[in-house]
């Protein structure tokens, strides 16, 4: 039997979008070889997250962004994360409705992608999701998702601009400084801000971003919007904050470095949390620190003897 010639790429070029990615997600091997030869053929587009708390107005700013981006001719991906937590449910066939016009837009690609990784945070699969959606010649990628936690973590590495939805009455920022992610954030914006009150969060945010933050506070980006009105309603300002930005990686041609970066990051931030859970999840580790804890208890030894007695028991050696 002759060899199959066609390339993963024309094969898939054949095939709908949706469908393609419906296979991409689903067949582990066939995304592996699309994967690479993609792979030299993307970098174009802007793949931007949005990210908060349940119902902060994301899918109606992605919505608003969408007219914006779309009346300068741009292409548009949308891709939302984990539309069936039960928060969320209910909210797609809102979407349904607030993106109606864009449905029918062929310059318009939306998709949801209903998995999760294994371990909370986004699935490996959005990878090749941006891949397609890159080469297939959108411009601006959107990606939804429902903060905060590991999810959101992950969106700062895979996405090359993060914006940050928050509201003027909650207690949000608190929520994402403990989930570690309030930092990762490029753009910080006060939706609702028609209810008025979104000063108070942006001082709060500068105060809290300014004490953990190298950055001055004339580089953070905080807006505040209005997704729901139509007249100076700061989404103008978002989408051209985020078009600064990208144009920045364009002229410079560094936007394949940046995304080097940040895979490297979450590749660290990937083994880490693997090396950590080996190494601290033993019957081992268990009795090494339970002993360690009881000679401290004792007077025996101090927590930074301990801590490096345990660091020489279970890393150097893991085997003893
Ligand atoms: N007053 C006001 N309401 C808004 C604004 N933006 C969104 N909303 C309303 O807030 C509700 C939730 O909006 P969505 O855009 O679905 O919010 P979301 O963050 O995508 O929600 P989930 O996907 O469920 O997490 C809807 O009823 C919107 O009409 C805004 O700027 N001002
Ligand atoms: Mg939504």
């Amino acid at each position: 039997m002759g060899e199959n010639r066609i390339s993963n790429v024309q094969a898939a070029a054949q095939l709908p979008l949706s469908k393609l990615l419906s296979r991409a997600e689903t067949d582990v091997s066939y995304r592996a070889s699309l994967a690479s030869e993609l792979r030299p053929l993307t970098g174009r587009s802007h793949v931007i997250g949005i990210t908060g708390s349940a119902g902060v107005g994301k899918s109606s700013i992605i919505s608003k962004l969408t007219q914006l981006f779309r009346s300068e001719d741009h292409r548009v991906g949308i891709l939302s994360v984990d539309p069936s937590s039960p928060l969320t449910g209910g909210a797609l066939l809102g979407d349904r409705i607030r993106m109606s016009n864009h449905y029918l837009d062929d310059g318009v690609f939306i998709r949801s992608l209903a998995t999760r990784g294994q371990l909370g945070g986004l699935s490996s699969a959005i990878h090749i999701a941006l891949s397609i959606l890159d080469v297939a010649g959108y411009d601006v990628i959107l990606i939804e998702t429902v903060g905060t936690g590991q999810a959101d973590v992950d969106l700062g590495y895979i996405a090359d601009t993060v914006v940050l939805v928050l509201l003027p009455d909650s207690g949000d920022t608190i929520q994402f400084l403990k989930a570690g992610s309030l930092e990762t954030a490029d753009i910080y914006v006060i939706n609702k801000a028609d209810r008025g009150n979104s000063g108070r969060v942006v001082a709060e945010l500068k105060t809290t971003l300014g004490l953990n933050n190298p950055y001055s506070e004339d580089e953070l980006i905080i807006l505040e919007t209005s997704a729901i009105t139509d007249n100076d309603s700061g989404i103008f300002q978002l989408g051209q904050e985020l078009d600064r930005i990208h144009g920045r990686w364009i002229k410079d041609d560094s936007l394949r470095a940046h995304r080097e970066a940040k895979l490297k990051g979450r590749l660290l931030a990937g083994i880490r949390h693997a090396i950590v859970s080996q190494a601290l999840g033993s019957q081992q580790a268990n009795m090494v620190t339970t002993n360690l804890l009881e000679s401290i208890q004792l007077g025996e030894i101090d927590i930074e003897t301990a801590i490096s007695t345990a660091v020489e028991k279970l890393w150097t050696h893991p085997d003893r």
